[in-house]
């Protein structure tokens, strides 16, 4: 319920901006209904365009289509609100070329840039992997507290589903619309470098935050801690809920995420040390930061090893389904589950003993130090270069290293001490 709200949330945000701009430039004329569509449960416009178009902002076609069919046949549904649609409403879907033909009347040249905030402050864009995510719901309330600090707009807009080629079209049709600056959480590291130095040609500033854009692609990276501290304390932590010895295994998020990647790196290195001789890592499956595939992929494991002592998710979707799992299948106790988790998330199964720790970062220091760093580039205070000094609000003074990051802080250890101390 809360994944939904949040998502309907976040798509709420995605068309309050580009509804006025993309429809006013849309045909007003009636085109072909190729199908009708009658509106489900849990159904928003850009869902439908992506199901219908394979393409997430193409949904001012189905908004147009049906408008325009509605003042010729009261039966179709007539939307005020492209971000307001109700079940049982009857929409007219346009066929793929008559929809791409209506968004090529909005083309991207023409697009009008997103909305300046009021007093002509600039306009950025919050990307995460993926919407629906509680740790990117996160990363924008801090993203959004920082706006409004420097009198900025940000806006939050991502694909349903983590995926590189979702978020690449995404990036580019953000380019196009000439938006002052991106934050980016990637979920292909190399994958994004292209669209990545498009933007920084069309002199669009582009920070990765969380998961990195290779170098080459992004002006900074902001880390959230180093990728080393994170991994290496990923296995000293299972280490110490097994006793140091049983089979362990672990589940991330998609296999091209670059921050988990790097992670499970290091986690692997450090299992090589003498002291975890009496811990065998058995498995690296994918959840692909899907509740239901985490589900899934955990209840396999504990299947597929019956001798299992702990599940390792670094990634907040895994951990909470992973926790969800082991208590569902009654292996408290037998099977413990840690690795990076929302403590909004992971308070129930701490309290359960299902995750009797985990690690985490505060994700809303990240958004913040995220537009932070951006609008510090964007508005020229700094280039972006290494050794680059600047100021982030609340959260102090940081300095560009020499690899082009930003390092937020060490990670923290949530357990039943100090559980019920976080909100986020
Ligand atoms: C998930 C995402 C994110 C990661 C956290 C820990 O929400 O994969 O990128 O940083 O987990």
């Amino acid at each position: 319920m809360l994944k939904s709200l949040t998502k309907v949330m976040a798509i709420v945000l995605l068309l309050a901006l580009l509804v006025p701009s993309a429809t006013a430039v849309l045909a007003q004329e009636a085109v072909a209904c190729d199908q009708d569509y009658s509106v489900q449960a849990d159904d928003w416009l850009s869902k439908l365009a992506d199901k219908f178009y394979g393409d997430v902002l193409a949904y001012p076609a189905i908004f147009d289509a049906t408008n325009a069919a509605a003042k010729s046949d009261s039966s179709y549904a007539t939307i005020a609100n492209a971000d307001l649609i109700e079940p049982g409403w009857k929409l007219c879907i346009p066929s793929a070329d008559d929809a791409q033909a209506m968004m090529g009347g909005a083309a991207p040249a023409e697009a009008p840039a997103a909305a300046p905030a009021a007093g002509g402050g600039k306009s950025y864009v919050l990307v995460p992997k993926n919407l629906g995510n509680p740790y990117f719901d996160a990363a924008n309330v801090g993203a959004q507290a920082a706006a409004a600090e420097l009198g900025v707009t940000v806006t939050y807009q991502g694909s349903a589903t983590a995926d590189a080629t979702e978020e690449i079209q995404l990036l580019n049709s953000l380019i196009a619309q000439k938006v002052d600056g991106l934050a980016v959480s990637a979920n292909d590291s190399d994958a994004l470098v292209p669209v990545g130095k498009s933007a920084i040609e069309a002199g669009i500033p582009v920070v990765s935050w969380d998961a990195a854009i290779a170098p080459g692609g992004r002006t900074v990276h902001i880390n959230q801690a180093t990728a080393e501290g994170i991994g290496r304390g990923q296995i000293e932590l299972v280490s110490k809920l097994i006793d140091g010895a049983g089979e362990i295994a672990i589940l991330s998020a998609t296999s091209t995420a670059p921050n988990q990647n790097e992670w499970i790196k290091w986690m692997n290195d450090e299992l090589t040390k003498p002291e975890y001789a009496d811990i065998k890592l058995v498995a690296t499956v994918y959840g692909d930061d899907d509740d239901e595939k985490s589900y899934n992929e955990a209840l396999g494991l504990m299947k597929t090893y019956p001798d299992l002592k702990a599940i390792i998710a670094p990634t907040t979707v895994g951990i909470a389904a992973s926790a969800r799992a082991v208590q569902d299948q009654g292996m408290v106790g037998k099977v413990a589950v840690t690795g990076l988790g929302l403590p909004s998330q992971m308070r129930e199964y701490v309290k359960s003993g299902a995750c009797p720790a985990f690690a985490l970062w505060n994700p809303e220091d990240l958004g913040y130090l995220a537009i932070y760093t951006l609008n510090a580039i964007a508005s020229g205070q700094i280039e972006g270069k290494p050794g680059d000094t600047f100021d982030a609000g609340k959260l102090g003074s940081y300095t560009i290293d020499e690899n082009g990051e930003v390092l937020l802080g060490p990670p923290f250890v949530f357990d039943p001490s100090n559980i019920d101390n976080f909100q986020f």
